[in-house]
């Protein structure tokens, strides 16, 4: 338990909003500055989207190897992944286990949720306010909230008045939901609701997906890991951490060099084959960077998923509503899959086509579309998250003067790399809009140099006597207008997808995250 009275009265260096990736590795650093820091979280544990993100199937679309922290050798030896891709439970093990291992519990406040954060302008600090009725005074604010912590849970008309369960994958019960035997309906065919549909099938009497967009995916090979894959993984780490920061996207595999059309069009369908067998994200993140911004090889690619989806559908008609053809590869978010295709050759699985039937409503007994009630005991939204922003807005920061970020936002949301925001002196944001973090980074890798960086100034500061930092407005049009110039150029911010924020109702439509590549955000950062 914390003791709020002593909490309140000492006045810190730094709050950092936030126990997930960034916010424990923050304190790490922090602390190892001499700095008195207090992390608050909402969550009762630490691992921000790994503690939340509880629902059955969920697991990193990212390999172990290079989904986990660098800052440690001692760390680095001790921890032993099970597998490629950690579900779960595993990464929320890891977090605990870095939690305790570094003794960063004393410092963090559990089930606390920031209210809001005031700066000062007198005393050059800041006034956060919980919803527990801790108030912490600090000279530096840190979000750590992660880009994807607001979960959507769209008002469908009706929704309160069903009779069932209704849950959102990101709000999964800690003790469980218990699907045996039940008529369940998924609503969201995005990484997560992938996740959900493929690993509940089998479980459930019957399974109704309801799917708006189609969505590509790529098939995942999850190998467990024994002490032998595990020694080999070691021996690579000090070439895979070098790798991390060199690669565009934060991985340790680099892209395709070769300029796609320049390669013999039968030689290219066999580069595309050795990608997809891989059993990675590969075809997505190192594969041909044309598939970015050139239509036709975009085209091509896109053409040779979708063969590849029709394949592993029975019915013709099923497979073409599974098949994405209003946006290319690569364009949104690619998930990995493991039999979720497949799971449509299921007896006891339905796909609904809202592009055809839309939902209506939500009634007592289930889901109406145009095309009648289908009845359901459980309901799972897999509708996603106001990405990027919908962390920031939930908080009532006030900047100098009382400028309010909420109003400020929804003129436009302006960041400074993703790192500060003009008018708010003093606050350093990791995962924060036009970063590469949130869609064009391997996270764990843009996390850690924002921490890093974070670090770094702060140690400046101190070491130089600056009690305050804050971007000019100039520099923030600077990183904009770069930002939006390098975006500008690729289809991904022509394309409807959380990524360019039209997922939610009003938010403007502009890329969110940095696609100049990691090795420029760096250098910019520099
Ligand atoms: P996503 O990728 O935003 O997917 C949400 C899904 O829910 C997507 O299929 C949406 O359809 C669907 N959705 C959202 N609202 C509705 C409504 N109102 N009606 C019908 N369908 C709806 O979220 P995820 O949680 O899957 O993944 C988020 C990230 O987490 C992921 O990219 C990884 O980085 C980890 P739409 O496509 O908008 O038509």
């Amino acid at each position: 338990m914390n003791n709020v009275a002593t909490l309140d009265q000492q006045p810190l260096d730094a709050v950092i909003i936030g126990a997930g990736f960034a916010g424990l590795y923050q304190l790490w650093s922090l602390r190892k500055l001499g700095l008195r820091v207090r992390v608050v979280d909402a969550a009762a544990g630490v691992g921000g989207t790994w503690y939340w993100n509880s629902y059955p199937g969920a697991r990193t679309d990212s390999p172990s190897n290079v989904y986990q922290y660098w800052f440690s050798d001692e760390l680095l030896e001790e921890w032993n992944w099970q597998q490629r891709y950690p579900d779960q439970q595993e990464s929320e093990r890891y977090f605990n286990y870095v939690a305790d291992r570094f003794d960063l519990r004393k410092d963090i406040s559990f089930n606390t949720r920031v209210e809001s954060a005031t700066w000062d302008d007198s005393t050059r600090r800041w006034n956060v306010k919980t919803d527990t009725g801790l108030t912490l005074n600090t000279q530096f604010v840190i979000t750590a909230m992660g880009p994807l912590s607001a979960p959507l849970v769209p008002m469908f008309k009706g929704q309160e008045s069903f009779k069932g369960r209704l849950v959102h994958t990101a709000r999964w019960p800690r003790e469980g939901v218990d699907l045996k035997a039940k008529r369940v309906g998924v609503i969201g065919t995005g990484a997560t609701g992938i996740q959900v549909v493929q690993t509940i099938a089998p479980e459930v009497a019957h399974l109704t997906v309801f799917q708006r967009t189609a969505n590509y995916a790529v098939p995942m090979i999850n190998p467990r890991y024994d002490d032998a894959d595990r020694a080999a993984i070691r021996a690579k780490y000090p070439e895979t951490r070098k790798a991390i920061w060199t690669t565009f996207i934060g991985f340790d595999i680099p892209g395709q060099t070769r300029p796609f059309f320049s390669i013999p069009a039968d030689e290219r369908r066999e580069i595309l084959e050795t990608l997809w067998a891989d059993g990675t994200l590969r075809l997505w993140v190192a594969g041909f960077a044309e598939v970015f911004f050139d239509p036709a090889a975009n085209h091509e690619v896109s053409e040779f998923v979708r063969e590849k989806i029709r394949e592993r559908v029975k019915d013709p008609k099923v497979a073409e509503i599974l098949t994405p053809k209003d946006h290319g590869f690569g364009t949104r978010r690619v998930p990995l899959e493991n039999g979720y295709f497949t799971t449509f050759n299921r007896p006891n699985v339905d796909l609904v086509d809202l592009r055809a039937t839309p939902i209506e409503c939500i009634t007592e007994k289930g889901i109406r579309t145009s095309a009648g009630e289908i009845e359901l005991d459980v309901i799972i939204l897999a509708t996603g998250f106001d990405a990027g922003t919908g962390g920031f807005l939930a908080i009532d920061f006030r900047g100098r003067n009382g400028v309010s970020l909420r109003e400020e936002w929804k003129k436009e949301v302006r960041t400074t790399m993703g790192l500060q925001i003009h008018g708010f002196p003093n606050l350093f944001t990791t995962s924060a809009p036009y970063a590469p973090v949130a869609a064009f980074c391997n996270a764990p890798t843009c996390l850690q140099h924002q921490v890093q960086w974070i670090t770094e100034c702060i140690d400046y500061l101190h070491k130089n006597d600056r009690a305050v930092i804050e971007p000019t407005a100039e520099a923030e049009q600077r990183w904009l207008a770069h930002h939006d110039e390098i975006a500008n150029q690729t289809l991904v911010a022509k394309t409807k997808s959380w990524y360019t924020g039209s997922n939610i109702e009003g938010k403007h439509f502009r890329l969110l995250s940095y696609i100049g590549g990691l090795p420029a955000y760096i250098e910019a950062c520099d």
